[in-house]
This record gives C-alpha cells, sequence and structure tokens, in this order.
C-alpha cells in the first residue's frame, strides 16, 4: 500500500501544485488554516472565492464538495476549497462526508492535472472532528488515491500541531 507524505507544518508554505483549504461553505474566509492560507495568498484569493457560483444562496461549495481557485502569492499555483462537516456526535453522516472531502479533493486536483497536493487535517480545529478518526479517514482515502498511478501522485498531509503528528503516526503504526 502506498501511503501519503507526512509533514509537521505549516501549509501556507509548502510547495506543491496545489495545497487544500479547510473552508466553510460561504468560501470568504475565517480562522484557522482558511485565515492563514487567505492570509498568506493575499487579497485576490477572495476575490476569486467570491467569484466561485452559488449553488443555493450564499453557499459556494457545499459540505463534502471541492472547489479550485489560483494560489495567487502563496508557492502553490492552485487551492482547492473543501468544507469539511462539523462533529455533532458521529450519528451525522460524519466520516462519510469528511471521507468525501479527500475524495471530491483528490479528483478535482486529477481534473486540473496537478501531480502533487498537500492537505491539512480537514475539520479536526473549528469544526471539532476527533483527531484519530479523522486520521484515518485522511490516509485510506490519500492511499486508495495512489493505488492507481492517476494524478495527483504525490500526497502529503500536513500536521500542524506535535499532538497531530502524533495521531497521524499512530494510524500508519496501524497499518503496518
Ligand atoms: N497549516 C496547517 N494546518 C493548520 C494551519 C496551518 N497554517 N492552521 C491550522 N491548521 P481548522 P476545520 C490545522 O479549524 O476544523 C475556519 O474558520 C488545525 O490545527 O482550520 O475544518 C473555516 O472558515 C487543524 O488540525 O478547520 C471554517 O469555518 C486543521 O488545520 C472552519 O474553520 C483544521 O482546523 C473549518 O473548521
Amino acid at each position: 500500500m502506498r501511503l501519503p507524505s507526512i509533514i509537521k507544518g505549516d501549509i501556507t508554505c509548502v510547495e506543491a501544485d496545489a495545497i487544500v483549504n479547510a473552508a466553510n461553505e460561504w468560501m470568504l474566509g475565517g480562522g484557522g488554516v482558511d485565515g492563514a492560507i487567505h492570509h498568506a495568498a493575499g487579497p485576490e484569493l477572495y476575490v476569486a472565492c467570491k467569484a466561485v457560483s452559488e449553488t443555493t444562496p450564499g453557499i459556494r461549495c457545499p459540505v463534502g464538495e471541492a472547489r479550485i481557485t489560483p494560489g495567487f502569492d502563496l508557492p502553490a499555483k492552485f487551492v482547492i476549497h473543501t468544507v469539511g462537516p462539523r462533529w455533532k456526535g458521529g450519528l451525522n453522516n460524519e466520516e462519510e462526508m469528511l471521507a468525501r472531502c479527500y475524495r471530491n479533493s483528490l479528483a478535482l486536483a486529477a481534473n486540473n492535472n496537478i501531480v502533487s497536493i498537500a492537505f491539512p487535517l480537514i475539520s479536526t480545529g473549528a469544526f471539532a472532528f476527533p483527531i484519530l478518526p479523522a486520521c484515518r479517514i485522511a490516509i485510506r482515502e490519500c492511499s486508495t488515491f495512489l493505488k492507481d498511478d492517476s494524478l495527483p501522485s504525490e500526497i502529503t498531509l500536513v500536521a500542524y500541531s506535535g499532538a497531530d503528528l502524533a495521531a497521524l503516526r499512530q494510524v500508519i503504526q496501524e497499518l503496518k
């Protein structure tokens, strides 16, 4: 099984073709990694996000889906915005919705001939998804994508904290 690479750091500094943003359905910025990405990309990112068409009033990216914009001032050429589920106890399809974030982001990357992509741990901050199940889903979905020879062929999971890095490493150990 091919596993995604795991690093600790700030995703806004990662030199991949695309980085993924843990956005919200409005896609107009926020806190956490979303705020950091908008800050590093510069104001053009907000303009590009605002130009994304709305599926229903105010909603540019429903939970589990993904949208792409340029990366502007980021080292990454593209930002793929996805919206994770808010954790509400686990009985509201949260696991499947989180899996869809990874799957749809990777499919959108493939459609844009993206070779390298880096993800933060979607939903594990403000949206309160428990860290270990979130890491299991992230690693499983990335590994599934890496099975065939299709793009993207270089997938990195970026842990922001030491605790998140330890959780990712624990899941890798479980798979060995
Ligand atoms: N690089 C990598 N990972 C980061 C960075 C960074 N610079 N900053 C934070 N993280 P969160 P969510 C990690 O809250 O849970 C926003 O307001 C963080 O430690 O950013 O999906 C949006 O607008 C955590 O592990 O995203 C939405 O409203 C992970 O990124 C909402 O929060 C995700 O934490 C989305 O919540």
